[in-house]
C-alpha cells in the first residue's frame, strides 16, 4: 500500500478561519455516513489545500467555503486528479471561468453560487439537510451577528486560529466541526467553549491595556505621531482604535510583535498614509494602511524600533 493511502474514507476540507467554514464542515460530517477525515485549510496553505496525505486515496472529497480563485488553483487541480473518488467543491466566492474550467477538467463537481450569503447554506441545499447551524454561519459571514452565542463561537474560532497558526495539524480546530455536529445547536456554545472564550477575552483586554501603556507620541515637524506596540492576539485595528481613543495625535502607528504595522489617522486629518506604509513595503488606503517590518519585535526592543520607524517616515512628514 502506498504511503498516505486512505481506504474508503470521506474527506472533508473546509475553511478554518471562520464560523461558516466550521459549520460547513459540521453539516457535511452530519450527512456523510462513512468514516471521515476533516482538514481545515486557509489560503496560505496554497496547494496543500488538498493535503499530500490524501493523494492517491480511494476516498470521496468534499470541499467547502474555500474559494477556487487562488493562485495555486492549477496545482490544486493536478492534485485532485490523483484522488480516486469523487470530488465535490461547494463555495460562494467570486471566481473566473478559467478557474472553474481547470477544476471541471480535473473531474470536480462544482457547486458554486456567488450570491449565497454563506457556504453552509449551499452545503445544506446540496446535501439536503436543514439545520439550525446554517443561521449561525450566515450571521457570521454577512457581518450581521445578532446572537451573542454566534459572537462567542466566532471568538472561539479566532482564538483557536491564533493558537494554532504555527501548528500544521491544527488539532483543536479540527475537533471543532465534530463538536458542532454532535452538539444541540440550542446549547451552543458549550460551557467548555465559553470558558475558553472568557480566557481569550481576558488575554485580549490585557493586551489592549499593554498597548495603551506603551504608547508614545513623537512630534515630527508639527505632526504628532502616536506609536505603540501590540501583541498579535489583538488585531492592529483594535490596538489602533484603543490608542486613538486615549491619545490625541495626528497619526497612529501600531507595531505588532510579529512585525506587522498598522497606520491610522485622526478623524479630520488629511495626511495620506499610503506613502508612509510604502516606506516599509506596504500600502492600503489613504486613511488606513498596513505594512510589515519583516522581523519579530520583542517588547524590550520596541522603543528603539519605534524611533527608527519615526526616522524613516520623517522626510515624508516635513
Ligand atoms: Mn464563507
Amino acid at each position: 500500500m502506498r504511503k498516505g493511502f486512505v481506504m474508503g474514507f470521506n474527506v472533508i476540507i473546509s475553511h478554518r478561519a471562520d464560523l461558516d467554514g466550521m459549520v460547513s464542515a459540521a453539516l457535511m460530517a452530519k450527512r456523510l455516513n462513512r468514516p471521515l477525515l476533516i482538514y481545515l485549510k486557509d489560503y496560505d496553505d496554497e496547494e496543500e489545500v488538498i493535503p499530500s496525505e490524501i493523494l492517491g486515496c480511494n476516498c470521496d472529497v468534499y470541499i467547502s467555503d474555500i474559494s477556487i480563485s487562488q493562485p495555486k488553483i492549477g496545482l490544486i487541480a493536478e492534485r485532485i486528479k490523483k484522488i480516486r473518488g469523487k470530488v465535490l467543491w461547494i463555495d460562494h466566492h467570486l471566481y473566473r471561468p478559467e478557474e472553474a474550467k481547470l477544476l471541471n477538467d480535473a473531474g470536480v463537481d462544482l457547486y458554486i453560487d456567488k450570491s449565497a450569503p454563506a457556504a453552509a447554506l449551499l452545503v445544506s441545499k446540496k446535501l439536503g439537510i436543514d439545520d439550525a447551524l446554517v443561521e449561525f454561519a450566515m450571521q457570521s459571514d454577512t457581518w450581521n451577528i445578532r446572537d451573542e452565542k454566534v459572537f462567542k463561537l466566532v471568538e472561539l474560532i479566532d482564538y483557536l486560529n491564533y493558537l494554532e497558526k504555527d501548528i500544521r495539524e491544527k488539532p483543536r480546530l479540527r475537533s471543532l466541526p465534530l463538536i458542532l455536529a454532535t452538539a444541540d445547536p440550542n446549547k451552543l456554545p458549550t460551557d467548555d467553549m465559553l470558558a475558553v472564550v472568557n480566557y481569550y477575552e481576558r488575554l485580549k483586554d490585557e493586551a489592549v491595556k499593554e498597548t495603551l501603556a506603551m504608547a508614545k507620541t513623537f512630534s515630527v515637524d508639527g505632526v504628532d505621531v502616536a506609536i505603540s506596540y501590540a501583541r498579535s492576539i489583538i488585531s492592529g485595528t483594535i490596538a489602533a482604535d484603543a490608542v486613538q481613543k486615549a491619545v490625541d495625535a495626528d497619526i497612529y502607528i501600531i507595531i505588532k510583535d510579529n512585525g506587522a504595522m498598522s497606520f491610522r489617522r485622526a478623524r479630520g486629518s488629511t495626511i495620506n498614509l499610503v506613502p508612509l506604509a510604502q516606506v516599509f513595503g506596504g500600502g492600503g488606503h489613504e486613511e488606513a494602511s498596513g505594512a510589515s517590518l519583516k522581523i519579530n519585535v520583542p517588547r524590550e526592543r520596541f522603543y528603539e524600533i519605534a524611533e527608527s520607524v519615526i526616522e524613516r517616515i520623517k522626510p515624508l512628514l516635513a
